[in-house]
């Protein structure tokens, strides 16, 4: 099933051929003078996958307001039709990450046939016990995890396990915790109470992850509670996911550090521990703010890519970290934000590759400090975009896919299937 006509991508990627075959013979052989064959570079790049997250193709808002965009999804198939397009058209997104109850379904069998007949599979299942829900016994204003009550703890991990019982049946193989548990004024908490208190609900969890799963533990350093939050950062992280056990890991999102933090380095420090689950992207200038990835730095970007790659070259044992978006999208078109999104994640990807790793090793050794920068500086600057194109068009993706998507008039046809939500608020 296909939500994009697959005439109009095939004329559309036709009317731009000649010149597309021009750009890439111009690259090619401009990296085959750097010892670089783009068809291996196109090889690793087709391979390249990061999972859409299900609350993603709504719009967001902030704490002030959310201001609804035209044919939003209404339900969980329709999130997984809106997902289908972006991977339709981008070849870039195979799998979706839900976030439960946010997503709600009486089926989830014929939810899992929906998502296979959009060439979708499922990612790691999200829990949120950061919000109450209609009827809920314990109120998770003062914690989840943590909180001081034994029966609010006891409520949110039997939430955690039915997260992993839905994500069974959808062939997910992952659960991410992430907890809004923290204080707002010094005092309030006590601070490693609250851990170990934190401590024994996410062993409770472990125990319940079947063998073949892991648990993605998330940091943040702030938002909701703002004088200190449980799990802060990477260390209170990795304290939690080496006691917890192998199964437990480390998941980094770019918008939940303090600012300035080395996001690069923490990722290689998680790598170095084995014990880096993978990533939530999206950019931000002043914290958490869920803009597009790569749209405000795409250099950092760009840096941790080239953390990643350099693991896989070194080949790290069991290196296999989970890529997913998390962004909130108030101004523009879901669709098109997770579209660019996603291929600017698989160009930092690209140009991470083309970094020459025998050189920088070199110019390591010899504390040339200012070569080292410039073989980084050297791959970030190589436009790729003939390799992704490349990559798209032989996938049958779009060669241009914002193009495409607009001229496909999908967002004018659901906003007449799909009519306006009322305006609520809330952060997404
Ligand atoms: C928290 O800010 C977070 O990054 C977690 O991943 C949540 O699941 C998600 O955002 C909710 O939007
Ligand atoms: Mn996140």
């Amino acid at each position: 099933m296909t939500a994009i006509n697959t005439e109009l991508i095939a004329a559309q990627n036709q009317a731009t051929q000649a010149t597309f075959d021009k750009d890439f013979a111009h690259l090619t052989e401009q990296l085959l003078r750097r010892g670089i064959d783009i068809q291996q570079i196109c090889a690793q790049v087709a391979q390249f996958g990061v999972a859409i997250p299900s609350w993603g193709v709504g719009t967001g808002g902030t704490r002030f307001a959310r201001f609804p965009g035209p044919g939003e999804p209404q339900h969980v198939f329709d999130k997984i039709q809106d997902c289908g397009v972006i991977h339709q058209l981008t070849r870039a997104t195979p799998s979706v990450s839900l976030h439960i109850p946010w997503d709600t379904c009486s089926d989830w069998g014929e939810l899992r046939d929906a998502a296979q007949a959009a060439d979708l599979t499922f990612d790691a299942i999200n829990s949120n016990t950061f919000s109450d829900q209609d009827g809920q016994a314990h109120s998770y204003k003062f914690g989840s995890l943590s909180h001081t009550d034994a029966a609010t703890r006891a409520q949110a991990v039997a939430h955690n396990v039915e997260c992993i019982e839905i994500g069974q049946r959808l062939g997910s193989k992952a659960l991410t915790v992430w907890v809004g548990d923290g204080s707002n004024f010094p005092g309030q908490q006590h601070f490693r109470r609250a851990f170990d208190r934190y401590m024994d609900s996410a062993r409770q969890i472990y125990q319940a992850l079947p063998d073949d799963w892991l648990m993605f533990l998330e940091h943040k350093i702030c938002e909701p509670a703002f004088y200190s939050t449980v799990i802060q950062d990477w260390g209170s992280s990795l304290m939690a996911a080496q006691a917890l056990g192998d199964k437990a890991q480390c998941l980094v999102d770019l918008g939940h550090h303090a600012p300035n933090v080395n996001i690069e380095m923490i990722v290689a420090r998680l790598i170095a521990a084995r014990k880096l689950a993978g990533f939530h992207f999206n950019d931000s200038k002043y914290g958490d703010d869920d803009l597009d990835a790569g749209s405000v730095s795409p250099y950092r970007l760009f840096l941790v890519f080239n953390e990643l790659v350099a693991a896989a070259h070194e080949q790290v044992p069991a290196f296999q970290p989970a890529y997913m978006l998390d962004q909130s999208h108030n101004v523009t078109d879901p669709i098109e934000s997770l579209m660019s999104s996603a291929i600017q994640c698989q160009r930092s990807y690209a140009q991470a590759l083309l970094v020459n790793r025998q050189a920088l090793d070199d110019a390591q050794q010899a504390n040339d400090a200012l070569l080292a920068t410039q073989l980084l500086k050297a791959a970030f600057q190589t436009d790729v975009e003939p390799i992704l194109q490349k990559v798209r068009r032989d996938a049958g993706a779009a060669a241009d896919p914002l193009n495409t998507y607009r001229s496909s008039g999908y967002r004018q046809r659901m906003a007449v299937k799909r009519p306006a939500a009322g305006r609520s608020s809330g952060i997404v």
